[in-house]
This record gives C-alpha cells, structure tokens and sequence, in this order.
C-alpha cells in the first residue's frame, strides 16, 4: 500500500521557498533514502535520524530549525514524547503567559484546541517556505515540540541562549496505551488494526515516534540537571496529583508567578479548573470528530480517558 498523503515523503522543494530552505529540503531528500528505515505505526515509515526513529517531515523540520531557526530570549518551547501530556501542557502554558488578556468564561481555549493556540515547531517552520512565518509571531513565541533534546542547535540549548524548554515525562506503559489506541485511530480502514502485542514489541524496540521513549526522556531530564533555569522537567503524574502547585512551578520558572492579588483572586484554580481534562474534553471545538483535509485526525482523538495507570487494563502480565 501506497504511503498515506498525510505522511508525506521528502518532496522536491516548492518554488516559492527562499534559497537556504531549498538547500536544506534538499539536503534532506538526499539523506533520508540514506537512512535506517523501519515501518511505523499506522501507514507511515520511520527512520533512524541520529539516534531517534522519526518521520521524513519532522526529519526536515529539525534539519530546517538547526539551519535556520533565529531564537529569541524570550521563547517557551513545550516539549514532550508523543501521548505524555502534550495537549494538556499547551493548555496549561497558554493559559498561564495570558492570563491578564483573557476571561477564563471567554477565553480561547473555549474556542480553539491547543494544538490551534500553540503551534508544533517542526511543522509550522515550513510555513511559507521561510522562517518569516516563525519570525513575525508577536514574543513571548510559545511553540510546542516532539524533538529530542540532542537534535536542536547549540544555540537554542547552551546555557547563554535564554530560550526555555518545559517538558512532560509520562508512565511508558500509559504511553504505549494511548499511543496503541490513538495509532489505530489513524490506520486506514482498509488496514488491519495494529495488535497490542506488536505496538508493545515496536515500543521496547524503540521503534516509535520520537523514539527511543528513555533516550528521549534522558535527553530532557540530564538538561533540566545541568541546566535548570533552562529545561523545566515535570511529570504527567505529578501534574495530575499535584496541578495547583506544578502550575505554580511553571509559572516561576518562565518568570511569572503569580502575585499575591491573583493567589486571592483564585487564578491558579482557574486555570487548573479550565485545563483540566473534564473541561476541554467537554467543549464542543474538542469533541468534534471532523478531519482537516490536513490533519487525518480530529480534536477529540486527543482527548480519550486522560487518567493515571489505565496500562493496568490492557498490558498482561508478561508485558
Ligand atoms: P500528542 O502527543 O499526540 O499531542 P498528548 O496530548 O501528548 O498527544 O497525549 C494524549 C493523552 O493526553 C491522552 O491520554 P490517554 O490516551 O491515556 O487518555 C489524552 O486523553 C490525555 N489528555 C489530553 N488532555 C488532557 C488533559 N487536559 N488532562 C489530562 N490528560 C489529558
């Protein structure tokens, strides 16, 4: 079966990119064929990019960042593995930077999904075939990313660039879960669902997203040691056990805690209360199930049960 067209290959740069973007599309289209390949998880192919198992179009992307991404002190990046917390980090982040411009009864969160509000960095620096795009957003710019640690730039994770990185760590075996049941979501009708048994066997191997799952973590987790005032390192759990005080963790970390009015004010809850996953799984824009033409997955896939330890009802166990 042909490769889905969501999951493009590396194509031939469009016409309308700037000179140093060809250069790096084309630089990609010659690497990739070069690479380990494996078959992914629904209708897409991984391969082996220093060290991490990944799809051509985040390949391009890191590549397109290291070549070309001007960052700036200001910048918050939300880092995650796929299926540890993602959606649930934007949420909190966005709400937590904007809290003075928005009403928590009339806030964007109510209207769009975060993935709308905070953008995915490895997509969106394609946009417009220049960094123009990342360029003209309005600082603090808040991107989020799958990328591991290792992959970006010196100049975005030495000690003397402010740029910050918060990151989201999850329970492998909640991961491989979500991930299992998410993949088969994406699977064409036409294609056997993807077993347990060999999205399990696909996982310790490595073979996934962004994998190796640990390497990925390690990554994130040796910067937040090293460099703590640069990569904040939380856990879906702890976040889950402890919301009030991790968002008050991230907010001093990205250099906006809360005062004391809006302790009073009972901000924290409020964002806590809106972010959590009753709510945005229960606002319409989250529960549709139409697909963008560009996207073959709708809002409300990223939004399933949301809790701590479900792997209990799926793994056996000799898994
Ligand atoms: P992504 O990597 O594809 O963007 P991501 O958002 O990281 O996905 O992960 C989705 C998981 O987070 C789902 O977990 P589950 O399959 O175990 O249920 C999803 O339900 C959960 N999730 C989404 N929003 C929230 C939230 N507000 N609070 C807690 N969990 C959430």
């Amino acid at each position: 079966m042909e490769t889905s067209k969501f999951f493009p290959s590396v194509e031939i740069p469009n016409e309308g990119c700037d000179e140093g973007y060809q250069k790096t599309f084309k630089n990609c289209a010659e690497l990739v064929p070069t690479l380990p390949r494996s078959k992914g998880w629904w209708l897409d192919e991984l391969f082996q990019y220093q060290g991490f198992w990944m799809s051509s179009f985040p390949i391009r992307g890191s590549m397109l960042i290291s070549d070309h991404f001007k960052p700036r002190p200001t910048d918050i990046i939300v880092a995650t593995s796929p299926k540890c917390g993602t959606t649930w980090l934007r949420a909190l982040i966005f709400s937590i930077i904007n809290r003075a411009s928005f009403d928590f009864n009339d806030h964007p969160l109510r209207k769009l999904n975060p993935q709308e509000l905070v953008l995915l960095f490895e997509g969106h620096i394609h946009k417009g075939g220049s960094t123009s795009f990342l360029d003209d957003l309005p600082s603090p710019r808040l991107l989020s990313t799958h990328i591991p640690y290792s992959l970006f730039p010196k100049r975005m994770t030495d000690d003397t660039s402010a740029c910050r990185f918060v990151y989201i760590c999850r329970d492998p075996k909640d991961v491989l879960v979500s991930k299992w049941h998410f993949s088969n979501k994406l699977r064409p009708k036409e294609v056997p669902p993807l077993s347990l048994e060999e999205a399990f066997d696909l996982f310790c191997k490595g073979v996934s997203h962004y994998g190796p799952f640990w390497d990925h973590v390690l990554g994130y987790w040796k910067a937040s040691v090293e460099s703590p005032k640069k990569v904040l390192f939380l856990t879906y759990e702890d976040v889950k056990k402890e919301s009030l005080g991790c968002v008050r963790k991230v907010a001093e970390f990205l250099g906006v805690p809360f005062s004391p009015e809006e302790e009073n004010k009972k901000t924290v809850e409020e964002i806590v209360k809106l972010c959590s996953f009753e709510s945005l799984s229960n606002l319409d824009v989250n529960k549709s199930v139409a697909k963008r033409s560009e996207r073959p997955v709708s809002n409300s896939d990223f939004f399933r049960k949301g809790e701590v330890g479900d792997w209990v009802n799926h793994l056996s166990p000799e898994m």
